[in-house]
């Protein structure tokens, strides 16, 4: 009976305290570290107990997340999924228990779509699309002429932002750009400074003459330009880059002039969640992907839209 009049704190109104277990990716990125921070925000603000676990990017750890919020009997679960495979067999524990499961963020590919309620989180393959769009603009800006190499830094492999930023920007490519643009190189970063710096060093090795750098995030992107710079190029002249997410980084980047344009990925994720994990257990019907509201921005808009920045 929910309708405990127990002393415990049981945030007023007599219901039990909703308990929420969630599992994070890991602190790759500075939109991770904001998406976290909007995450445990909210649930405050929500009376909800959090009970919360980092999994530095490994796959196997937010397994064992799960499995222990299921042990704990959360009321709801929700998580980003570090890659999309690989879940059926503890989303399958979950719904035999049943404790409901809400994804944020990233997705999963499942063949039992009852083994999540909801996805709350943006469309990668859009984001993809859309940073096609804006290198167009960068393009004619800088005055390019003629055929366009690009190097792209991929996310972490497997993971749904990765796969559908790059299929995203392809769509747009092969759609309007076959004869001019090339992905002349391509490899993972792994969402990390480290990893984009590591990586777009050995690209200048094998391809000193590459136009344009997509990377998939802004994190990458920095560590970029730092590997851009030590070669003797400037980042945003030599080079132009094109980021998505838009953290202050970010932002500071391009009003430096060392990144041309950031397509936007909202992490502020929190109070969406809430309200969706508050009406899964109530019962009440959500929408399969509740999707983030989001922009792009290029140099100019820099300067005037760092104070306003929210993370
Ligand atoms: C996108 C999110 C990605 C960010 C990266 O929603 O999953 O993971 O783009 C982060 O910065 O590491």
């Amino acid at each position: 009976d929910k309708g405990s009049t127990g002393t415990g704190s049981n945030g007023g109104g007599g219901g039990k305290k909703l308990t929420l277990g969630f599992s994070q990716v890991g602190s790759e990125s500075g939109w991770r570290t904001a998406n976290t921070e909007s995450v445990k925000s909210a649930a405050q603000e929500a009376g909800f107990t959090l009970k919360f676990s980092d999994a530095q990017q490994k796959q196997e750890n937010q397994i064992s997340a799960i499995r222990s919020f299921i042990a704990q009997k959360v009321d709801v679960i929700a998580f980003s999924p570090v890659v999309v495979t690989g879940w059926d067999a503890v989303l399958k524990e979950a719904k035999a228990k049943n404790i409901p499961v809400v994804l944020t963020d990233r997705s999963v590919e499942t063949s039992d779509e009852s083994l999540f309620v909801t996805l709350v989180g943006s469309d990668f393959t859009d984001e993809g699309r859309r940073a096609a769009k804006i290198l167009e603009k960068v393009l004619e800006k800088a005055g390019h002429k003629g055929p366009v190499k690009i190097a792209q830094l991929e996310g972490t492999t497997g993971a749904a932002p990765a796969i559908e930023r790059a299929k995203g920007f392809k769509e747009v490519m092969d759609a309007e750009h076959k004869d001019d643009w090339k992905i002349v190189v391509s490899q993972t970063g792994d969402f990390t400074r480290a990893g984009g710096k590591q990586v777009m060093s050995a690209f200048l090795q094998s391809n000193p003459d590459i136009d344009v750098l997509f990377a998939h995030n802004d994190d990458m992107g920095i560590g970029a330009i730092q590997a851009i710079e030590a070669a003797g190029k400037k980042p945003g002249k030599d080079i132009l880059i094109v980021t998505v997410d838009g953290v202050k980084d970010g932002f500071v980047a391009m009003s430096e002039g060392k990144i041309n344009a950031i397509v936007e990925c909202n992490p502020l994720l929190g109070p969406q969640l809430m309200e969706v994990v508050q009406k899964v257990k109530n019962g009440e019907k959500v929408e399969r992907w509740v999707k983030t509201e989001e922009s792009d921005f290029l140099q100019e808009q820099a300067k005037d839209a760092l104070p306003t920045r929210k993370y």
